[in-house]
């Protein structure tokens, strides 16, 4: 091959590979289409699940990507207005109800999240949760607020961990 040629080729080939180096993720927060908010990774699952077979799928899903995660923990005003905006732009804005992590399975009354999180934040529309034995499991309600509703139903929902690099 001609010296010009082998020169010309060379040059494509970097432009090739600088045209490549934005889609290497290896240094990303969260993993290819999570979405980001302060230090979390989000995924929001549009298949309508029960609150348990939700649970279940967002532990497998991040189970294969060597992670961590479980339905959605809200736990700050900044985090329950992402949410909004995150199920608004996907499902739009009347969508009715989105499973989160929150429920009362295991001892009525006392509501805890399936990740574990601790946290005072709690944003329950007045006269929720209202449904004592027969209403388990959280949702956010109207793109607003959260009820409390029986676990069987079967709703979207979005699932949430910490990036890679949180600490
Ligand atoms: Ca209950
Ligand atoms: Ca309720």
């Amino acid at each position: 091959m001609p010296a010009t040629l082998t020169g010309r080729v060379a040059f494509y080939a970097i432009l090739v590979i600088n045209h490549l180096a934005p889609l290497n993720t290896a240094c990303s927060n969260c993993p290819f289409q999570w979405k980001e908010f302060s230090g979390h990774c989000y995924w929001m699952v549009t298949e309508k699940m029960s609150f348990q077979a939700a649970e279940n799928h967002c532990q497998d899903r991040s189970s294969k990507l060597g992670m961590q995660s479980h339905l959605m923990s809200v736990t700050s005003p900044e985090e329950s207005a992402f949410l909004r905006n995150y199920t608004a732009d996907v499902l739009g804005e009347g969508h009715q109800a989105l499973w989160i992590g929150l429920n009362d399975r295991a001892q009525p009354g006392i509501f805890v999240w399936t990740d574990g999180s601790s946290t005072p934040y709690c944003d329950f529309n007045p006269g929720e949760p209202n449904g004592s034995n027969s209403e388990d499991c959280v949702v956010l309600w109207n793109v607003d607020h959260w009820n409390d509703i029986d676990c069987a139903r079967n709703f979207e929902f979005v699932c949430k961990m910490p990036g890679r690099f949180h600490n």
